[in-house]
């Protein structure tokens, strides 16, 4: 089976978030099944949902995948677990939280992953930094850019350059 493209959303709003999501990236990358082939900006985006909670840096990255779906979320959610993710309250604050966006033109409706994202469609925080790694992507057909100028939660959405 020839490589998968993968679209991945990391995020953070706990601890030492920009240090996290660098080492998750090079975590997620360490793997034999696994090639990095694009890093997104950093953005400073809003809290979507959720309790009050801090800002969140997000990015996203592309990887070509051997691994199938469910095994590519096991490694995601290794990943997470290294820095300390716990699940308290659903789109709370997190240490990490590591999606699976897309995997090829895959569609897939399990129980424990559904592929696209079911969300994605409609958040910034995912698709401007994914316009930006990828501008000529698209999610079932729509530009992404397009899809992230309509998202409501582009306006609180900064590139981060660090503080
Ligand atoms: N993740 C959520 C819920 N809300 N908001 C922002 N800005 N960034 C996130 O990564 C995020 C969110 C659930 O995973
Ligand atoms: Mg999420
Ligand atoms: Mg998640």
């Amino acid at each position: 089976m020839s490589a998968v493209h993968s679209v991945l959303a990391l995020g953070s709003n706990l601890g030492e978030s920009r240090d996290t999501l660098s080492s998750a990236v090079a975590e997620l990358a360490d793997h034999p099944q696994v090639r990095l082939s694009a890093v997104s900006p950093v953005v400073r985006t809003r809290p979507v949902g959720g309790p009050e909670q801090p800002d969140y840096l997000n990015l996203v990255v592309a990887i070509e995948t051997d691994l199938e779906p469910h095994a590519l979320l096991a490694h995601c959610q290794a990943v997470e677990a290294r820095h300390h993710r716990e699940r308290i309250v659903r789109w709370g604050p997190r240490t990490l939280d590591v999606d699976i966006i897309t995997y090829g033109d895959l569609h897939l409706n399990d129980e424990d992953l559904i592929i696209p994202h079911p969300r994605a469609a409609a958040r910034a925080f995912v698709l401007q930094p994914w316009a930006w790694m990828e501008p000529d992507a698209r999610l079932d057909s729509v530009p992404v850019a397009e899809l992230a100028a309509r998202a409501e939660d582009l306006p609180g959405l900064e590139v981060f350059e660090g503080e």
